[in-house]
Order: structure tokens, then sequence, then C-alpha cells
């Protein structure tokens, strides 16, 4: 190997150790909790997805900022997709609800506000009608 090459390979693999090392590092702020830490839930929320709709709890979904909450998606037929949005659109986390299985995630809000939940995986025709417009309250 020509010493420029191997030159370059030690770069490569020196930039590849660094932005690993920085983006997986408890230093940063949402690692340390996504990655490094095993929170106990503060809630549990049923989402359960059927036949083209997303049933929610009835009393609604009620979330302090801070809190661990741990959302338990199952559905009765085909895959479906939970995706939480914040009501700019851009999208908060999501996470496939696969047949057969309860499918979770826990989640720390940062900021109160208004959630909405889309199902975020196409599961045929009436995928677009899966919207509920503000489903998730998150106060302080
Ligand atoms: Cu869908």
């Amino acid at each position: 190997m020509d010493p420029r090459e191997r030159n370059w390979l030690f770069v490569l693999i020196g930039v590849f150790l660094v932005f690993n090392i920085i983006t997986l590092s408890p230093l940063i702020p949402w690692q340390r909790w996504l990655f490094w830490s095993d929170p106990v839930p503060d809630q549990a929320v049923r989402i359960e997805f059927g036949d083209y709709e997303i049933q929610l709890p009835a009393e609604g979904i009620e979330v302090q900022v801070g809190e661990y909450v741990e959302f338990v998606a199952t559905t009765s037929d085909v895959t479906y997709g939970l995706g939480v949005f914040r009501e700019d659109g851009t999208m908060v986390f999501q996470e496939q609800v696969l047949p057969g299985r309860e499918n979770r995630i826990v989640w720390k809000f940062d900021e109160a506000g208004i959630y909405d939940v889309r199902s975020t995986e196409y599961s045929g025709p009436r995928h677009s009608e899966m919207y509920v417009p503000g489903a998730i309250r998150v106060t302080q």
C-alpha cells in the first residue's frame, strides 16, 4: 500500500472514531437518557391500531414536560406507524407498529404543547386518513 493511501486511511478511521465518540457520548444531552440510562416510565399510554383507525385512550393523553412516557402500540391487522408530530408538522419520533406484539417506546417531551398523531407507515388506501390532530397535550 502506498504511504499516502495508508495515511488517508488513518485519517478516515480517525474521523469515524471521533464522530462516533462525540455523537454517542453521554455529554450530548439528548443521548444521556436515550442511550445511557434505562428510565422507569412515569406513565404508560396504550394506542391501538386496526382497520385504518387509531384508538387513543378515551380520557385523552396528558403528559408533563420532563416525565418519561411509555407508548405501547398494538395492531389487530397490518403494520402501521406511530408518529408524533409538533403543530408545525415536524416529527418528534415514530416507531413501527407490528402485528402480534406490543410495540414500546419511551419518550420524554422537552416542550409543552399540543402534538398530533399520524400513521407513518403506508398501510393501504385509507392510510392518509390516519391522522389525529391534538392527540397529546404536554403541559409544564
Ligand atoms: Cu398507515
